[in-house]
């Protein structure tokens, strides 16, 4: 056992609040199925690849089976993995300018991301890919900024973001998710609870904070509608049949600091009724805060004291963290955190009684620190164990019948190294989870890897869940920078991505190879021009100092994978141009001199070649 890295660690505050008899219980568990997860391990004694490991090595010039959309974390950005190589195949900036990509440095995408605030960056946490009748249909990704209270759409066509939107009165946005079965909205939670409105009023009142979940619609992106409810919220997960969306929230104390948060023994999972809130703003039942319907959902809420209560308030063990609903739609599941529990919300009960606590019907003890669950769609669960660093296997019906018979739903428990927050498994948010591949996300990747220095890589592990009788088995370590929280994995036929693009989805005006132009008007200058191998549609381009000059450049190869850029020293200018692709930048002139426009993408021999002048002439 000591080899099966329990890896608990005496301060960590978390672990310092398990009473010491639920840690013994969970630990005699590690116990009994430690030596079972020994054989199951990646190398096997008599040094054979096992069946997995070899499916998880997809040769050079061979295809995944899976996209896996991964958060980065406060780096803003979303990245690709191919599943089960867990190559990285591309990354999707989202709230923070990228400069291999142009993104934040045309004149579209700056915009955006000014449009969205101005910030230089974004905490991105939960990547969710919309669905249609509750499978992915590969059209957009979602993704909330925990940092400033944004939600981000990318565009699955050409794998970039196109749409972020400042959600009003919430200052954090975290946990984020659609509303199922065909993403009428996206939902985004907000966490940090503040003032409403957070203009100046009630400083110090924090029993007057308050925090909102917010309906995006996804086409649009404007904020439908929002709910003022009490206390924080966390992660959030909708049903599969359109009607209910829970939250997992803490610090029903109204606390501000650590200990205050975390006082209470219990703190609740809301369930919100989706149908019921729309019929109150329909009904005009709402007050307009932040240029968006605002309905009261706090518990003492008018709405909430009739025969349908549209957030109902469900009593769980102190500060849960993850929710996430059951393929079939019959359960949520939300995570202990501080409790060794998770708590099995039954979700057609919960329509069907006045009392919602009546509505859990499991509360299987897993090991310390549960936070995220995932599904296989053969009625597993798998649930992180940051504070044991273990994923474990169990079975929902069993931990619902255990309410009476007192069985243990584990099945089995995995060592991850270290410390994992989410973990996601193939489809697992639709319903129809693939049941072969697991990827946990671990915090902490200690000696895993070649020593970096102080700041080390993440670790995101593949395990493969696929053969129950075998057991879980650990495949591969993939290090991750800072700082993946969650992911999305989606079978790879359900994604069409776009060649080229194609003219028609962007509003810059497309500059054939013939009418490359520039047009002066008062110190404004605009450059229309085409780029092809090797040159751009002019050789020089004349301007004045302190002219505003606004470039607006296609790359007119259709050839795929064929890129060309704009690149204009001293400038800051920028910007990536894929086949077909239209872009525009603006800047001033404001240096005379010489500047080398020139091409940054490797486009061929005479790359180094493809550039043109921009001469600044004196004023
Ligand atoms: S949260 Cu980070 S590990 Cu943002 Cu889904 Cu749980
Ligand atoms: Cu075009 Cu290099």
């Amino acid at each position: 056992i000591e080899d099966h890295a329990t890896d608990v660690d005496d301060r960590d505050p978390l672990f310092a609040r398990i009473p010491r008899r639920d840690f013994m219980k969970a630990g005699a568990a590690v116990g009994a199925v430690g030596s079972l997860a020994g054989c199951t391990g990646l190398l096997s004694d008599d040094g054979q690849v096992s069946a997995a490991d070899a499916d998880a090595s997809v040769p050079p010039g061979e295809h995944d089976d899976y996209y896996a959309f991964l958060s980065g974390g406060h780096s803003g950005e979303i990245r690709v993995y191919g599943i089960p190589s867990m190559r990285q195949l591309i990354r999707i900036p989202v709230f923070g300018r990228e400069s291999a990509r142009g993104y934040g440095y045309d004149d579209r995408s700056s915009q955006m991301l000014e449009d969205a605030g101005g910030y230089s960056w974004g905490d991105a946490h939960h990547p969710r890919v919309s669905q249609t009748d509750n499978d992915y249909d590969g059209r957009w990704a979602f993704v909330n900024d925990k940092a400033n209270g944004r939600m981000a759409r990318i565009d699955l066509k050409y794998f970039e973001t196109d749409a972020i939107v400042d959600v009003p009165n919430q200052q954090g946005t975290h946990g984020a998710c659609c509303m199922l079965p065909d993403t009428k909205y996206v939902f985004g939670v907000g966490e940090f609870r503040v003032p409403m409105p957070n203009d100046g009023r009630d400083l110090d009142d924090p029993d007057s904070y308050t925090s909102t979940i917010a309906a995006i619609d996804p086409e649009t992106m404007d904020v439908e509608w929002e709910v003022l409810v009490d206390g924080n919220m966390d992660n959030g997960d909708g049903g599969k049949e359109g009607r209910w969306f829970f939250a997992t929230g803490y610090n029903s104390e109204n606390g501000v600091t650590e200990s205050e948060m975390s006082s209470s023994e219990t703190d609740w999972v809301k369930a919100f009724d989706v149908p019921a809130i729309e019929e109150a703003v329909e009904a005009g039942e709402y007050e307009e805060v932040g240029g968006v319907p605002l309905v009261d959902g706090t518990r003492d809420s008018s709405l909430n004291g009739g025969d349908r209560p549209i957030v109902r308030y469900i009593d769980v063990a102190k500060s849960p963290h993850g929710v996430s609903v059951t393929p079939d739609g019959q359960y949520a599941i939300a995570s202990g955190k501080l409790d060794p529990t998770c708590a099995v919300i039954d979700i057609e009960a919960l329509a069907e009684t006045d009392d919602p606590n009546e509505a859990i019907v499991g509360r299987p003890s897993l090991g310390m620190g549960p936070l995220h669950t995932a599904y296989d769609g053969r009625g597993h669960a798998y649930t992180t164990l940051f504070i044991d660093s273990q994923v474990v296997k169990w079975d929902i019906e069993a931990a619902v019948e255990a309410e009476a018979e007192s069985e243990d739903p584990v099945v089995e428990k995995i060592d991850v190294h270290y410390n994992p927050g989410h973990l996601i498994a193939a489809e697992s948010y639709t319903a129809d989870p693939q049941g072969d591949w697991l990827v946990a996300l671990n915090k902490l990747s200690k000696d895993r890897f070649l020593n970096v220095g102080p700041m080390k890589p993440e670790n995101d592990q593949l395990i493969y869940i696929g053969d129950d009788d075998a057991g879980m088995e650990l495949v591969k370590d993939t290090p991750a920078y800072a700082e993946p929280h969650d992911a999305s994995i989606v079978s790879a036929d359900k994604i069409q991505p776009a060649d080229i693009y194609d003219p028609e989805d962007y509003d810059e005006e497309f500059v054939d190879h013939g009418d490359s132009d520039i047009v002066r008007e008062d110190g404004r200058v605009h450059v229309k021009m085409y780029s092809q191998r090797n040159k751009f549609g002019f050789q020089d381009v004349t301007v004045q100092e302190g002219d505003e000059v606004t470039f607006t450049v296609t790359n007119i190869e259709t050839t795929p994978d064929l890129l060309h850029s704009l690149a204009i020293p001293e400038h800051d200018v920028n910007i990536k141009l894929a086949p077909q692709e239209t872009r525009e930048v603006t800047f001033t002139a404001d240096e005379p001199g010489v500047y080398w426009m020139y091409c940054a993408f490797f486009c061929s021999a005479l790359h180094l070649e493809m550039r043109s002048r921009l001469l600044v002439e004196p004023a």
